[in-house]
């Protein structure tokens, strides 16, 4: 501590220089200066663990200091107006209000001035919280869906301009909608400008990258280190031709990790996670947490130090841009998922488990697995929340825990080897339509790709035109609708899914796609089904989607109405019925029970088991609006859920 505060008196007059600069007077000075003390001394203890060991330790943080500094000069009026209010309202994301959507700005509404005219149908549909997926300036051909990024601080020009994007920001504060976007900064493209100046020879840019001049060093790597994408090319490390060095790329080739062992990368991340938060955007998607730290003879995954970055990001995003928040995308087993969660790490997390055991119950028509993983791994610390989905633009991996299974007498490697077969569509009876997604000969690993209303049935009941299937498979989706939009945290659409599209096969046409099959699941807006939605459609395809779309606006609206939803609040009910999930959330008073049957059989649940959960004699389904007591059985109708609230 003393070390700290030695340091930062000697710092202090370094930060005057950005302070004249930018004309920035003495009010200002010290709402900074406050932050800065409240947070020096774990951030500077976390840095010195970095990174405290380099000769230029004292250079490298006070560059960091002045970043930050100047960042703070740079944030607009409003966004200094949100941060104080944002202070005051930490926990303004465990609202009951909060639904979130993610979507392709291409694929979606062309570029960023269409989607300034889509802000009334996000409002339409119930969204408050809204996903952009990276938007930013991409290397030529693939660009892995905008993960393959050559500049942070400009627009793809198909899409538009840095200025479009900060006039969509504001739109959306406006309209109450809070924008979140990647940072995508375990990798650059190859076509970066570090990355060009890596190539042209420049040492210092050599530095921001993992290079070796030949297999020996890459191969004592390759020893512990998973492939991630096994398609793409075996192993973790490309030959780059033009500077005769093997390149650390744990995705596609084009993808080259950063090396945070070299804190001017770090600095340098820090220049690009500002520019972001200082044009609108609420919440910054920290893309692929798990890999941003790398040590020999290590899986090279979820490292202590992977945290401790990510905490340093944190508290310099709590010195200069205190409204911004992390979301973690840490989709790895679910004992290291939590790990990145807490208000000093990332206060949000994609919830892979649940998304994943949510597609288990409806393969096997069994709560079982989910019930026993949610009993010890839904809660999260205060002021954090999980964000829940069903599908994104990623793929789907069984991450569940193997002895979370075993307790319950599943095997783990058998379940998961059924699970693919299942929504693959090879396993016999099933419903679902989706195809492997980087398949691993090698561990016989596979992931899934497939939009959502394709995994439930919908496609293959449309191409079999049976109405029953039909039905069931819209039932499906709406009971997954049901339980993310009430178990606690933020519930995240992936658009596309309140009209139940379809896989899209044309992917394979194009040569830059063709490769990956998440590309099935990324379909494009079609904006006649919302001109269809005014028509009443009798029958056909469109009235399904009418039906769907409906349904989840409902849904969502529904949500938006009842307290009980708010927070993180989960309690489990054992409905002594291994096809019905049940559980009960409270929140300052108000409660409601979730009763979800995953089968396509009528079940009961006794209606005495529920009065222990406080419910009274009577209580009321508020999405049926039918009234049940205690003293009998409550009945669900295949795939029904229901949100019973005291009456
Ligand atoms: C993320 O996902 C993105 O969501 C993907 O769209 C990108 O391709 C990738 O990073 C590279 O930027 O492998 O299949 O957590 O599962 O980070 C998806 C581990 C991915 C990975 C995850 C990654």
């Amino acid at each position: 501590e003393f070390k700290a505060d030695l340091t930062l008196e000697r710092l202090k007059p370094r930060l005057e220089e950005v302070w004249r600069n930018n004309e920035i007077d003495e009010a200002q000075r010290s709402e900074f200066e406050r932050r800065l003390h409240a947070h020096w001394r774990p951030l500077f203890e976390i840095l010195f663990r970095l990174y405290g060991s380099r000769y230029d330790f004292f250079f490298h943080i006070e560059r960091i200091l002045q970043t930050a500094a100047q960042a703070w000069s740079d944030r607009p009026v409003e966004l200094r107006d949100l941060d104080r209010h944002r202070i005051n309202e930490p926990d303004w994301f465990q609202s009951e209000k909060i639904v979130g959507g993610a979507l392709y700005v291409d694929l979606f509404s062309d570029n960023l001035v269409k989607a300034r005219e889509h802000v009334d149908y996000f409002q339409k549909l119930g969204l408050s919280y809204l996903h952009l997926m990276p938007l930013f300036a991409v290397r030529p051909g693939n660009n892995d869906g905008g993960y393959a990024i050559s500049n942070y601080r400009s627009v793809d020009p198909r899409l538009g301009t840095i200025d479009d994007l900060r006039m969509l920001a504001a739109d959306l504060r406006r309209a109450g909608i809070s924008l979140v976007l990647d940072f995508v900064f375990n990798h650059t493209a190859d076509d970066h400008g570090w990355a060009r100046k890596a190539q042209a020879g420049d040492r210092e840019y050599q530095e921001f990258y993992y290079l070796f001049p030949d297999r020996t060093v890459p191969e004592q790597y390759e020893a512990t280190l998973r492939e991630i994408f096994p398609t793409v090319r075996r192993g973790n490390f490309t030959w780059h031709d033009g500077m005769q060095q093997w390149v650390w790329t744990t995705f596609n080739s084009f993808q080259w990790d950063l090396n945070y062992g070299n804190p001017a990368v770090f600095r340098a991340m820090l220049e690009e996670m500002f520019f972001l938060a200082n044009v609108g955007v609420d919440v910054l998607r920290l893309d692929a947490v798990a890999f941003i730290w790398k040590q020999m003879g290590t899986g090279c995954e979820n490292l202590p130090e992977a945290h401790l970055l990510i905490q340093a990001f944190n508290h310099l995003a709590r010195i200069s841009t205190p409204s911004l928040l992390f979301k973690s995308e840490a989709i790895v087993h679910p004992d290291e998922v939590v790990k990145y969660i807490s208000p000093q790490e990332c206060q949000l997390s994609y919830n892979p488990t649940l998304m994943a055991l949510l597609w288990e119950s409806l393969a096997t028509r069994q709560v079982g697995l989910i019930m026993q993983t949610l009993r010890h791994r839904h809660r999260l610390p205060e002021h954090t929340a999980w964000v829940n989905y069903l599908r994104c633009h990623d793929d789907i991996g069984w991450t569940f825990d193997d002895d979370d299974a075993a307790m319950i007498g599943i095997n783990a490697y058998d379940h998961r080897q059924f699970l693919n077969q299942f929504y693959t569509g090879q396993f016999p009876g099933s419903f679902a339509r989706g195809i492997p997604f980087q398949e691993n000969i090698k561990t016989g690993d596979m992931r899934i790709s497939g939009t959502m209303a394709s995994l439930a049935g919908l496609e293959q009941a449309i191409e079999e035109d049976d109405e029953e299937k039909k039905e069931l498979a819209i039932r499906r989706m709406i009971l997954l609708h049901g339980v993310t939009l009430s178990i606690g945290g933020i519930p995240l659409l992936y658009l596309g899914e309140e009209w139940g599209m379809l896989n899209d096969y044309e992917f394979v046409t194009d040569p830059a796609k063709a490769g990956d099959s998440r590309w099935i699941h990324r379909p494009k807006m079609q904006w006649d089904y919302l001109e269809e939605l005014n028509d009443h459609i009798e029958s056909g395809n469109g009235s399904i989607r009418n039906h769907i779309f409906k349904s989840t606006q409902q849904l969502i609206a529904l949500r938006k109405s009842l307290p009980a939803l708010a927070g993180q609040n989960m309690e489990l009910i054992n409905t002594f019925n291994s096809h019905v999930l049940g559980y009960l959330r409270i929140f300052e008073g108000h409660r409601l029970i979730v009763l979800a049957n995953f089968s396509e059989e009528v079940q009961c649940v006794e209606g005495n088991k529920l009065r222990t959960a406080g419910i009274g004699r009577f209580f009321e389904d508020v999405i049926e609006k039918k009234t049940f007591e205690t003293s009998a059985p409550v009945e669900l109708e295949p795939y029904q859920i229901l949100w019973l609230k005291r009456v």
